[in-house]
C-alpha cells in the first residue's frame, strides 16, 4: 500500500486529505491510518474510508481527513503495518516560501547575464546567448559570410529545457505573474535574492521586468511583433555559455502581437508607479502592435521552416490575443474603440468556444476576463459567468477523482500538470468572485496533487519535497556536472501519447494515464520543465498564501 501526502505540506488551517492507495482492492471498507510527529508520537489515529477504483490512476484508494492536525511541525503518516508516507510540514508561510522558490526558478532561467554566486549560489554561470540575432529571410546569407541586418535581442528568460524564447510562451508567464500580483500583492512580500533586490520594487516586478525588457525587443518597426526567436535546431545539452548557435528571428505573427499589445499594456498598468519611462514606452508599444493588427485583420499564424526543430507554438485562432489586447488597452486608455473590439471579438469566439476562461499560451481567452472583471456591463458580467461555471465543472471532475485531480482522461498529455494548475486558477478567480468554499479547497487539491498526492508520488516540483522530480529535461541541469538539481521547477508530469523516444519506449502501453510519468532527463514529453509551468503555480501558490482571498481581491 502507498501513502500519500502533499510533500510541502499543509496550511494551519487547510483541508488535509491523506490518501492510501494500491492497485488490487482487498474489500476493506476503511483502513488505519496514524499521524507521527517529529519525536515519533502518535499524535492522531484515524480511519481511511474507501473512495472506490480511480481508473484514471488505477488504483483503488482510501481517503482520511487529517485536518484536526493543524499544529505547525513536521510530520508523516504510517499504517499500523508499517508503511509510510514522505515528510510534510504544516507552517502558515508555506504558500508564500513555496511561491518564492518558484520564481527564483525564473531567475536561474536568465539568459543574456551572468549568474552572479550572490544569487544563484552553487547555480551560478557564465554570461550567455550575447550575440546579434538575423531574420530568417538573411539567415542563409549571413550563413555564406554576407552581411545582413543584425538585432540586438539580449535577455529574457529562455523558455525551458531548451535556449529558445517564444513571445506567446512569454506572454502567457507574464501574465499569470503580474495577474498573481495585482490579486495577492500581500503573498509577494519577501526578497528573492536577485541582483536587483532591496530597489524598492517588489521582486516578483523585478523578475518580470528582466522577461518585459527582451519581449519589448521582439517588436519590429511596423509594429508586428516576431513569434521567436532561437537557433534553427535546438543546442546540444551544453551549458547556456557554450551554445554558438546563431539566433534568428522568426518572422511575425498576429497571436505575438496581439500577446505583446496585451501584456504591454497590462505591464504599463503595473510598473507605472515604479518605473514610468518603461511604462510609457509599454504603452506606446501596445498601441503600435494593436495598429499593426488593425490593418491585419487576416490570420497570420506561425509555422516553422523547414530544417527547423525548436518549438512553433502554433495557434489556429487569433481572435482571443486580439480580444486580450483589446481588453487591456480599453483599460489602460478608456477609448470605446477597444471597448467595441473586444465585445466583437467575445461574441464570435463565445459562440464557438466551450469555455472563454482558457489560460495557456494557445488560448488566452481568461486573460480578457481577469482584465475585465472589475468592470461593469455585459462583457464582464459574461466572464464573472465563465469563471463560475468553469469552476463547477472542475469542482465536479474533481470530486470523481481519488486523487482529487480535476482531470479528465484526455487531460493527460504534454504538459498535463499545466492543465491542473491552470484549473486551481479559475477555482482561485471564482472564489474571488462568489468566497465559495469549494473553490478554495478544490484549488487546494489541485496543488496536493502537483506535490505528491497523485498515483506516482513525485512532487512534481524540482526540489520540493523528499521525493521529488529530480532529473527534467532542463538543459542547465544536465551540462552543469553538479549533483543538485535546480529547484523550484514545475516539470510536465503525465502524459498518457508520449512524444518522445525514451518515454515511447519505457511506458508500458496500457500504463493508466495518471501513472504514465518518469523521472529521466531524456523524455521531454513527460519531464521538461517551462516558464509557463512555473507561473501558474506562482498565481496558485500566492492565492493559497491568501488563505484563499482573505486579503485577495480583483484588482486589475
Ligand atoms: O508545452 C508545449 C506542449 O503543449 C506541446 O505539446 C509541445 C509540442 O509542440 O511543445 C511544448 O512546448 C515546448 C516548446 O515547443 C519548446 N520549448 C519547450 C516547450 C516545453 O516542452
Ligand atoms: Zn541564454
Amino acid at each position: 500500500m502507498k501513502i500519500y501526502v502533499n510533500q510541502a505540506g499543509y496550511l494551519p488551517g487547510g483541508k488535509k486529505t491523506v490518501i492510501l492507495a494500491q492497485t488490487e482492492t482487498d474489500g476493506e471498507e476503511t483502513k488505519k491510518i496514524r499521524i507521527m510527529d517529529e519525536n515519533g508520537k502518535c499524535i492522531l489515529e484515524t480511519d481511511a474510508l474507501y473512495w472506490g477504483y480511480d481508473k484514471d490512476a488505477g488504483d483503488h484508494v482510501w481517503h482520511a481527513d487529517v485536518s484536526a492536525v493543524s499544529e505547525p511541525g513536521e510530520y508523516l503518516a504510517e499504517s499500523p503495518a508499517g508503511e509510510r508516507s514522505c515528510l510534510f510540514r504544516i507552517s502558515e508561510d508555506l504558500y508564500e516560501k513555496t511561491g518564492q522558490v518558484l520564481l527564483k526558478a525564473l531567475y536561474y532561467q536568465r539568459c543574456g547575464t551572468a549568474l552572479e554566486e550572490r544569487c544563484a549560489g552553487v547555480f551560478r554561470r557564465e554570461c550567455c546567448h550575447t550575440g546579434k540575432a538575423v531574420r530568417l529571410e538573411d539567415y542563409e546569407k549571413l550563413m555564406s559570410g554576407g552581411t545582413v541586418p543584425l538585432y540586438e535581442v539580449r535577455g529574457g528568460w529562455h523558455d525551458a529545457g531548451d535556449y529558445g524564447r517564444y513571445t506567446t510562451a512569454a506572454a502567457a508567464a507574464l501574465a499569470h505573474l503580474l495577474y498573481a500580483y495585482r490579486f495577492f500583492p500581500e503573498s509577494f512580500c519577501g526578497e528573492l535574492n536577485l541582483p536587483e533586490s532591496g530597489n524598492g520594487i517588489p521582486d516578483i516586478l523585478n523578475e518580470c521586468l528582466y522577461e518585459l525588457r527582451w519581449l519589448r525587443k521582439m517588436q519590429m518597426e511596423d509594429g508586428s511583433v516576431c513569434h521567436k526567436l532561437t537557433s534553427m535546431r535546438h543546442a546540444n545539452f551544453v551549458m547556456p555559455e557554450q551554445d554558438d548557435r546563431q539566433f534568428i528571428l522568426f518572422r511575425p505573427s498576429a497571436m505575438a502581437t496581439g500577446d505583446f499589445a496585451a501584456v504591454m499594456a497590462l505591464a504599463s498598468r503595473v510598473y507605472a508607479a515604479y518605473d514610468s519611462e518603461f511604462a510609457q514606452d509599454a504603452l506606446a508599444a501596445a498601441e503600435k502592435a494593436w495598429n499593426w493588427l488593425k490593418s491585419h485583420p487576416e490570420f497570420l499564424g506561425f509555422e516553422n521552416p523547414p530544417g527547423c526543430n525548436t518549438g512553433d507554438y502554433g495557434d489556429t485562432d487569433d481572435r482571443d490575443e486580439r480580444l486580450w489586447a483589446a481588453a487591456e488597452l480599453y483599460l489602460c486608455t478608456g477609448d470605446p474603440e477597444y471597448l467595441k473590439a473586444a465585445e466583437r471579438l467575445y461574441a464570435a469566439l463565445s459562440s464557438e468556444a466551450e469555455t472563454m476562461v482558457s489560460m495557456g499560451w494557445g488560448d488566452v481567452s481568461g486573460f480578457a476576463g481577469w482584465c475585465l472583471l472589475r468592470e461593469n456591463g455585459e462583457l464582464a458580467e459574461a466572464y464573472r459567468q465563465a469563471f463560475t461555471a468553469e469552476a463547477e465543472r472542475i469542482v465536479d471532475l474533481c470530486g470523481k477523482s481519488g486523487y482529487g485531480a480535476a482531470m479528465e482522461t484526455v487531460d493527460y498529455g504534454w504538459g498535463s500538470n499545466m492543465v491542473v494548475l491552470n484549473r486551481a486558477m479559475v477555482l482561485g478567480t471564482a472564489y474571488l468572485l462568489t468566497s465559495d468554499q469549494r473553490y478554495l479547497e478544490c484549488a487546494g487539491k489541485q496543488m496536493d496533487y502537483i506535490l505528491g498526492v497523485n498515483a506516482t508520488g513525485f512532487s512534481y516540483i524540482t526540489g520540493i519535497g523528499e521525493h521529488a522530480a529530480g532529473h527534467p529535461h532542463n538543459r542547465v541541469t544536465e551540462a552543469d556536472g553538479i549533483e543538485e538539481t535546480i529547484p523550484g521547477f514545475v516539470v510536465g508530469g503525465p502524459c498518457a501519447v508520449p512524444a518522445d523516444e525514451k518515454a515511447e519506449w519505457l511506458i508500458v502501453p496500457g500504463t493508466p494515464p495518471m501513472k504514465c510519468y518518469l523521472d529521466l532527463w531524456e523524455c521531454y514529453s513527460l519531464n521538461e520543465i517551462t516558464i509557463y509551468w512555473n507561473s501558474p503555480a506562482v498565481f496558485v501558490c500566492a492565492f493559497l498564501n491568501d488563505t484563499g482571498g482573505k486579503k485577495g481581491r480583483i484588482r486589475i
